[in-house]
């Protein structure tokens, strides 16, 4: 067999997976550190460690299936630069808020950078796909290519880590900012694949399978991130996010996952969104 994907991979980590083949160390383990720390596509790091094992081992169909996901095994997550709380978990639908994902300064720094970039934020139009001011998003945005500076490609190699998601299958960063009064009226995430519009969407990077929402500012009144359907909020607080998987394990989309920012009453509300998708975008 063609040693592609392996021979892709810098010598480090070949010698990496090797050796721990070697030692008899568990695949599936392998695959997920090669993703977490080496930031490879879950696919790729299956298909090398396969071809390592010279055919001994053979990719699992769970790797085709791979969701993001948070460990929520303990109370507090430690990336290569920060130690993230967690507060609050959801199995199904999958939702996990977390704490201290950005620094007062980042997410000041996020809030300031795009300041003069806001504009009206759009939705996407069912039937063409263009993206349209519609009366359910008051808010504006301005939307910020990876990797743009220095901190958004820290902050989102960190998201990156958080889900175990690589970040090149994610868009850019999405502000968002709502003054009293604006607000987000229940909607999904994932694009329908049975509607035209969205499903243009999805022939770049396919499904959005899982949502961050990152709280760059407190919220004086209002402006709760809120799922109706079963009635949770989530209450905006400078430097927390907000994790939730859009689809069920097999991208299909799900229906609990509605949610809202609701009207703000007093004060502004700035967060920042993080898709993330099937495949790279
Ligand atoms: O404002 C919020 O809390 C949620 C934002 C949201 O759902 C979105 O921008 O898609």
């Amino acid at each position: 067999m063609a040693k592609t994907a392996l021979n892709s991979l810098p010598n480090a980590w070949q010698d990496w997976i090797i050796g721990n083949l070697a030692r008899a160390c568990e695949p599936d383990g392998m695959a997920e550190i090669l993703v977490r720390d080496g930031q490879f596509d879950p696919a790729l790091a299956r298909l090398a460690i396969e071809e390592a094992s010279d055919g001994r081992i053979k990719s699992s169909p769970l790797a085709l299936t791979a969701m993001p996901d948070i460990d929520t095994r303990s109370n507090c997550i430690r990336t290569s630069d920060r130690v993230v709380d967690v507060l609050l978990t959801l199995t199904s639908p999958r939702i996990v808020l977390l704490g201290n994902v950005l620094s007062d300064e980042e997410a000041s720094a996020l809030t300031a950078y795009c300041q003069s970039r806001l504009e009206r934020s759009p939705v996407v139009n069912d039937d063409d796909g263009t993206i349209q001011q519609h009366q359910s998003r008051t808010s504006r945005g301005a939307f910020i290519q990876r990797m743009e500076t220095e901190l958004v490609g820290r902050v989102e190699a960190r998201l990156a880590q958080l889900a175990r998601w690589p970040v090149d299958h994610s868009e850019g960063l999405q502000i968002q900012q709502y003054d009293a009064t604006n607000e987000y009226r229940p909607h999904f995430d994932w694009f329908d694949p049975e509607l035209p519009g969205p499903r243009k969407h999805m022939e770049r990077g396919g499904q959005r399978l899982a949502t961050f929402v990152i709280y760059l500012s407190d919220v004086e009144s209002g402006g709760a991130t809120a799922f109706p359907e079963f009635g949770l909020e989530i209450w905006p607080k400078k430097g927390n996010a907000v994790f939730f998987q859009n689809t069920d394990s097999q991208h299909v989309p799900d229906r609990r996952t509605l949610h809202a920012g609701t009207p703000v009453v007093r004060g502004v509300k700035t967060i920042a969104n993080k898709w993330l998708r099937e495949r790279t975008y």
